[in-house]
């Protein structure tokens, strides 16, 4: 059994566990934490994850739990736990693992301080937009030579492509917006977004958070089995 911990509007960190979770079925209690109160500051959810930051599990079924943060390490120990979504053969599995990294390590803090930059930060800093936003579309350049030779990330459906969907897709939609004429520069990440947000798991997480919370399991009380 699991303890999960998000928050309420899943967020892109978030909602990679929450497709995990729904692809694998794997029983879990879900608890929300109100990240605008700072709860995850507090002690309790720091001896969890002393980053204090979501996502967060703490796993009862190793010996003493496991208390687990940061969502790659998330994905790959629940990939491990189930056998499922990081194959074995070692060159598949580092594959996997390369772009599953490649999201943490470079997508989100990417996208995260290009989204700060250019709508949260008091102040306007026109060099940070511009610095955030190149790389954001270098990271889109790359990712879709990738998919221009193959149907996911890596080899196949992995938690690499449950890594890189949250972001990827609201990704996309900032870049078109703020560059509308270049509809046509990624089709082969607009074709991986249409694959993978297609598959019921993936809809049920990415899906409006109050609801998806609701149908996945999570909502009418902050902590819920599933
Ligand atoms: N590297 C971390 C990033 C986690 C993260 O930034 N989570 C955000 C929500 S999406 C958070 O908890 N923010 C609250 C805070 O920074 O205090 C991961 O991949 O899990």
């Amino acid at each position: 059994m699991l303890d999960y911990y998000t928050v309420r509007s899943l967020g892109g960190n978030g909602r990679k566990v929450s497709i995990m979770l729904a692809e694998t079925g794997l029983e879990h209690v879900v608890h929300f934490v109100d990240i605008e109160k700072g709860e995850q500051k507090e002690d309790w959810f720091t001896a969890i994850n002393p980053n204090g930051r979501i996502p967060a599990i703490v796993d009862h079924d190793l010996p003493g739990g496991l208390r687990l943060g940061e969502s790659g390490a998330i994905l790959v120990h629940l990939a491990e736990k189930t056998g499922r979504f990081l194959p074995a053969e070692p060159k598949a599995r580092a594959q996997t693992l390369m772009w599953t990294f490649w999201q943490v390590g470079g997508v989100g803090p990417m996208f995260g301080q290009w989204s700060y930059f250019a709508r949260t930060a008091a102040e306007r800093v026109p060099f940070a937009i511009q610095r955030y936003r190149d790389e954001c579309e270098r990271l889109f350049d790359t990712f879709d030579r990738n998919l221009a030779a193959q149907e996911y990330a890596a080899d196949e459906y992995s938690i690499a492509d449950m890594a890189l969907l949250p972001w990827m897709k609201p990704g996309y939609a900032g870049l078109m917006r703020a560059m509308p004429d270049a509809r046509d520069r990624w089709p082969n990440l607009r074709r991986w977004i249409a694959a993978v947000e297609a598959r019921p798991a993936v809809a049920l997480a990415m899906s409006c958070a109050e609801g998806a919370a609701a149908r996945i399991g999570h909502g009418a009380s902050s902590a819920e089995r599933v």
